[in-house]
């Protein structure tokens, strides 16, 4: 092929996502609660040994572009818009006025605000450090964000602890530091029983985000279960309008079935917002596009929640690679990603319908027949064959994955 001169790569690369087809209108996507970060979106490809590969991007271009693709929702860090010195001052107020006016004009709405409290030279011994002044300014900082959610007509809040940990053991005393923690996430929740009051809204849910690494070396809470743990150990004032939002590759970073650590949360009452994304166990938090390495694995995460009738939101926390450009991340990056995440949906209500699999499920849980109860021999045998379906409806559902239920064969 003869060289693409740069004039001709959009073209090209937009007929190359024609040819792909699979794509949704964006009133289709709309109807499902995606939310776009605007992180995500404005991502330059920077990292600490990548110098950015595009250029910046603000709140209004993104907010346009993810409306013209029919993503419904955004959400924000709160320096994600207003830069750090603008905070608190008539700048924040100034910024809050020209989202308002940019989701309204472009059909969006506000889901969630979260506050940075890992990023700044501030919180560089955690926001739960030992100088009072530092927990004293993170009370203000997260309660600031909940004004601006509610400002903005969002429903959750979410709390990375990003940097809740440590290099170097020694200086730092574990659970006065997770006390610290509590008394900034109560301050949080008790500013919204104000905050709301004064808006006549409901408070927001407040929900925790755990990753087992990065960027601390140890992390005080690296795991959904140790905050489900944090949020029933008592020292929340306010447990009940604390949740969580995993994140699907945090969870499989340290090695966990994504799906047993929703379905934890799940029984817990706790699973109100996720971050859906992709990546490898056991890697650096690598952020990939949901669907682009485990599509089966995610299959079987969005059955487990379509069963148990999840209506919270779908954020799309992930970076767009370093090699798409500015132009690429609106083009193909997101419409892709939605695109994905509707069909595994969509075939999650395949899998839940599908006859093999519900007549398989249904002789499993009848299981053999009686056997006396104390005859383990008995008890084998009686389920010996049935047993045979647990890979069955695993081969089912690759079947489903890949469209061979529907008759797809190679002819050899
Ligand atoms: C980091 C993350 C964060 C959190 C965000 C809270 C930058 O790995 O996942 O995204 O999701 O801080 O919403
Ligand atoms: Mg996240
Ligand atoms: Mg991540």
């Amino acid at each position: 092929m003869a060289p693409i001169p740069q004039t001709q790569q959009r073209s090209l690369v937009e007929r190359l996502i024609q040819a792909c087809g699979g794509g949704y209108s964006p009133e289709t996507r709309r109807k499902y609660y995606v939310s776009g970060p605007q992180w995500a979106a404005a991502y330059e490809g920077h990292a600490l040994f990548h110098a950015p590969t595009r250029e910046p991007v603000g709140f209004e271009k993104v907010i346009e572009e993810y409306g013209k693709i029919g993503i419904g929702h955004w959400t924000t860090h709160d320096t994600d818009v207003i830069p750090t010195a603008g905070l608190f001052k008539d700048e924040q107020e100034r910024i809050v006025g020209r989202i308002k006016a940019a989701l309204k004009s472009n059909g969006l709405k506000c889901s969630m605000v979260t506050t940075e409290t890992f990023h700044h030279a501030v919180w560089a011994a955690s926001p739960a450090a030992e100088a009072p002044e530092v927990r004293a300014y993170a009370a203000r900082r997260l309660a600031n964000t909940v004004k601006i959610g509610h400002q903005l007509g969002a429903e959750f809040a979410v709390y990375w602890p990003g940097s809740l940990g440590y290099f170097v053991q020694g200086a730092v005393e574990e659970t006065e530091t997770l006390r610290w923690y509590a008394e900034g996430l109560n301050a949080a929740c008790e500013a919204d029983i104000e905050i709301a009051k004064q808006f006549g809204r409901p408070t927001l849910k407040h929900c925790m985000e755990a990753k087992p690494f990065e960027p601390q070396a140890e992390i005080l809470l690296p795991t959904s279960d140790a905050m489900l743990a944090f949020i029933s150990s008592g020292l929340l004032t306010h447990p009940e309008m604390v949740g969580l939002n995993p994140e699907y590759l945090h969870e499989l970073m340290w090695g966990a079935a994504p799906r047993a650590a929703l379905a934890r949360a799940l029984l817990c009452g706790k699973l109100w917002h996720f971050d859906i994304n992709d990546g490898y166990r056991l890697k650096h938090d690598v952020d990939i596009a949901v669907g682009l390495v485990n599509p089966l694995d995610w299959l079987n995460v969005l059955v487990l929640l379509r069963s148990h009738k999840y209506a919270g939101p779908f954020n799309l926390d992930y970076k767009p690679p370093r090699t798409t450009s500015n132009w690429g991340v609106f083009a193909l990056s997101f419409p892709t990603a939605v695109d994905r995440f509707i069909t595994l949906w969509e075939m999650a209500g395949d899998v839940i319908a599908d006859p093999v699999i519900s007549e398989a499920s249904a002789a499993l849980r009848a299981g053999g027949g009686p056997a006396d109860p104390l005859d383990v021999d008995a008890i084998v045998a009686a389920n010996r064959e049935l047993l045979t379906l647990h890979e069955l409806i695993a081969h089912r559902m690759v079947q489903i994955l890949i469209g061979q239920h529907r008759g797809r064969v190679y002819s050899v």
